[in-house]
């Protein structure tokens, strides 16, 4: 696992340099999910497979941005599910973005995601690493990722991250969005999903979610490369991951591109979620 990790920071700091210098236009193709790639988006991809491809512990690799598994070692353990530059159309803007690493044993599936990665590119380069706890790293001025402290959600939050387009959200999904902010949450959203899970994980809690809607009732984020890495991620800092009615760790995708609706935070907001989809009929 560790060269695994050493593979990522190496990627994250070729990564933040194309960032900050490198064209931000749009190439010519879409990816596998039918997005349209920044010329980013194929160099990030591009640098990880590179890093990866020199660890022998890596199975295969899949990544959000290509339609197919590649595989690199046959004798390897691990499988790796990616989003090279996610929240990437954000870039032209100056917010900030990420990169997220599920680390697989086996399948990519949510029981036998073993680890999570993700790398905040925005005013400092930080990275997450999820293991049996949950470890917050810094870029320092000597290229090096300093360890900075462990990370553990609160009870309850105060942070309101709610994803998805508002006219499109079903009627019970508004109304509980709408109980938090009549409890005094504070709206946090970028439309980035790491800088905005990364804020709540920080600021010790609250709910992040981007649920089933009229126009897209699987959701929008992806199981593989996005949801079940920061499913992995906030349990292990003592809060919870559903689609609404069950553990998002639970979950098989139909194929390494699905996606679900899903909720991130503190246990007081999780419950809160269950409570609300266990009614709907
Ligand atoms: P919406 C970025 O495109 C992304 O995949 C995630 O980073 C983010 O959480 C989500 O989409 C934002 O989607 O529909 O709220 O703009």
């Amino acid at each position: 696992m560790t060269e695994v990790i050493e593979a990522i920071k190496r990627s994250a700091f070729r990564i933040q340099e194309a960032i900050a210098y490198d064209d931000t236009g749009y190439a010519e193709n879409e990816n596998a999910s039918g997005d349209v790639q920044l010329k980013l988006d194929i160099k990030s991809d591009y640098i990880i497979q590179e890093e990866l491809a020199k660890v022998k512990s890596v199975k295969a690799v899949a990544s959000e941005e290509k339609e197919t598994v590649d595989m690199l070692n046959e004798g390897g353990k691990y499988l790796i599910g990616y989003d090279p530059l996610d929240g990437s159309s954000l870039i032209d803007t100056n917010l900030s973005v990420g990169s997220i690493f599920g680390i697989y044993e086996d399948d990519f599936s949510g029981p036998n995601i073993k680890a999570a990665v993700y790398i905040v590119y925005g005013p400092r380069v930080e990275m997450v690493i999820a293991t049996d706890t949950v470890e917050l790293y810094r870029l320092d001025k000597n290229s090096e990722f300093k360890f900075i402290q462990t990370v553990h959600l609160h009870e309850k939050g105060k942070l309101n991250a709610s994803g998805g387009t508002q006219a499109k959200w079903p009627s019970y999904h508004k109304a509980m969005i709408d109980t938090l902010f009549a409890e005094g949450y504070r709206l946090r959203y970028s439309g980035g999903m790491v800088p905005d899970l990364h804020q709540i994980l920080v600021k010790g809690g609250g709910l992040f979610s981007y649920p089933g809607t009229l126009d897209k009732p699987e959701g929008k984020l992806r199981m593989v490369f996005e949801v079940f890495p920061f499913a992995f991620v906030y349990e292990k800092a003592g809060g919870k991951a559903v689609d609404g009615h069950r553990r998002l760790l639970e979950l098989s995708p139909k194929d390494h591109h699905s996606t679900t609706p899903c909720f991130f935070g503190s246990n007081y907001e999780i419950n809160k979620v269950l409570d609300v989809y266990s009614k709907i009929v």
